[in-house]
């Protein structure tokens, strides 16, 4: 077994090239969660690689920054192009590298995909704005410029999406980029990379310092993050790791785009239509075994549902299929590795010591001791407390009864994260009180549909300890330009603003 995940993953991309082991560092071992066997071993970058890397991307810049937007476009379209012509072997190796189904693999490439034709578009709207100028023959203007090299660190459950939201946009922008993969999902992010270099060469665009990735652990992330060259920081992962990455910014002056973790919350209402919710409410807490940041975690149900909605919540997951990710059919791979499902275990036990009723959760033996494939818990809980208040990154989903909507609100805004939320309601009062200003407090709050699966379009990220960052789509691309403010005088005397007498 062990030799035939590292050998499918050889099929799938026989090119594929990778940093080779150095003799003065320990190599970084990249197993799959399908049945913990190793799919290669990397050489890992030093202090001085990273230091190499973020200079060349400051030279790259220079350059890049003059190439006029439009034809920056055509390398993430190129890109864009290469992703859809091999989007079932990238699928696959998502799979195969982080666990999640392969549905779910397909719709993440889907999404670096659809980021990339954003993206080709956007290199012809870097608009600016005119102003009008208080003075006589002046122009105002906001003029948008490339900002500088990006760092992006992403996550182990979006091996791939994550960068192409950052990637696509800076690069249109004119900003070089600096991957920094997770430790965990390394292939992911070279073979996605290998096909953004294939496109620069195609297009006759020395990829020098414009793109490159850094394979290693914390430290590496932590070096690159503090190169005076970077200008921006998106980071995606764990409120800890964000709160260090956001302080070393503060203290250089850079910026940080933060996505960090999600405590998501939806609210079950009288008027919901039942079955709609359900399959909603079970692809957001269960999909991608409940290791996105948009899980949904927390479940407020009118008191009235209640029992019947517990009825019908157990029965879903009492059968929801556990199993290989790659196997059709099933809907719920294994988790990322054992410090997960400790991690998982551990929050359960929390739980019923406080009181709550545990079903399920349970590690369930399928691809031997090194595979960690659970079954989905439902926890019920009196009140919210202790555990549900924290997010555990694994799939848990606390159900809590609420008596009026106003109550439901409340506990849905009492998580220290502000990611994602749902209200199901067919009631319009309900739903527009939900979306306004003293509804929900997260960056995305959504009517009857689930928490997980945003589109690109929209800005994606949220507020409080989720970080504040958006990336993706809307107007997330200002992120990696620098605004200037510009006023042109255009007259033959020098009025000043505010109407100031200054005569020389
Ligand atoms: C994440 O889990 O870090 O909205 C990103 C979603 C996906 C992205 C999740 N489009 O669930």
């Amino acid at each position: 077994m062990a030799h035939s995940l590292a050998s499918t993953v050889q099929q799938l991309f026989p090119n594929l090239q990778l940093p080779v082991p150095r003799p003065e560092s320990l190599p970084l071992e990249v197993r799959s969660p399908i049945d913990g066997s190793v799919l290669a071993r990397l050489g890992q970058a030093s202090a001085a690689d990273v230091n190499l890397v973020a200079q060349k991307a400051e030279e790259a810049f220079l350059a890049w920054r003059r190439v006029p937007a439009p034809q920056r476009g055509n390398l993430v379209r190129v890109l864009g192009e290469k992703v859809r012509a091999q989007k079932s072997s990238l699928g696959q190796l998502i799979s195969l590298e982080m666990g999640k189904i392969l549905q779910e693999g397909l719709g993440e490439v889907q999404e670096v995909i659809d980021i990339c034709e954003f993206a080709v578009g956007l290199s012809r709207q870097l608009y600016g704005l005119t102003i009008a100028s208080e003075r006589p023959d002046h122009k105002l203007l906001e003029t948008w410029h490339p900002l500088g090299p990006v760092a992006i660190i992403s996550a182990f459950n979006f091996p791939m999406a994550v960068w192409a939201w950052n990637a696509a946009l800076a690069l249109v922008c004119g900003n070089p980029v600096i991957w920094k993969p997770s430790e965990k999902t390394p292939l992911s992010a070279l073979a996605l990379h290998a096909l953004l270099l294939e496109a620069a060469q195609e297009q006759g665009i020395a990829i020098g310092g414009l793109s490159a990735v850094v394979i290693g652990d914390k430290s590496a992330g932590e070096s690159l993050v503090a190169h005076p060259a970077v200008r921006l920081v998106s980071a995606t992962g764990s409120t800890g790791m964000g709160r260090k990455v956001g302080q070393t910014c503060a203290a250089l002056f850079k910026r940080p785009l933060l996505e960090l973790g999600g405590n998501n919350a939806a609210i079950l209402t009288p008027s919901a239509e039942l079955d709609l919710a359900l399959r909603a409410i079970t692809f957001s807490a269960v999909g991608t075994a409940g290791q996105r940041c948009t899980t949904l975690r927390r479940l407020f149900v009118h008191q009235s549902l209640y029992d019947t909605v517990i009825v019908r919540l157990k029965a879903i997951y009492e059968s929801v299929p556990v199993g290989d990710p790659l196997e059709a059919g099933t809907l719920v791979g294994p988790l990322i590795d054992r410090q997960s499902y400790e991690g998982m275990h551990n929050t359960l036990d929390r739980a019923r010591s406080l009181g709550a009723k545990v079903h399920f959760g349970e590690r369930i033996a399928l691809r031997g001791s090194d595979s960690f494939y659970v079954r989905p818990a439902l926890v019920e809980m009196k009140t919210q407390a202790g555990p549900m208040l924290e997010e555990t990154f694994a799939p848990i989903l606390y159900l809590c009864p609420y008596d009026s909507f106003a109550d439901a609100i409340a506990m849905n805004n009492a998580a220290k994260h502000g990611l994602s939320s749902s209200v199901f309601t067919g009631n319009i009062y309900e739903a527009e009180e939900f979306l306004s200003a003293a509804g929900s407090d997260c960056g995305i709050a959504n009517v009857n549909i689930g928490t997980s699966g945003a589109e690109i379009g929209g800005a994606f990220g949220g507020e409080k300890e989720t970080g504040g960052g958006r990336e993706s789509g809307s107007d997330a691309w200002k992120n990696y330009m620098r605004r200037a403010t510009n006023t042109i005088n255009y007259g033959k005397t020098l009025p000043l603003a505010q109407g100031i007498r200054f005569e020389v």
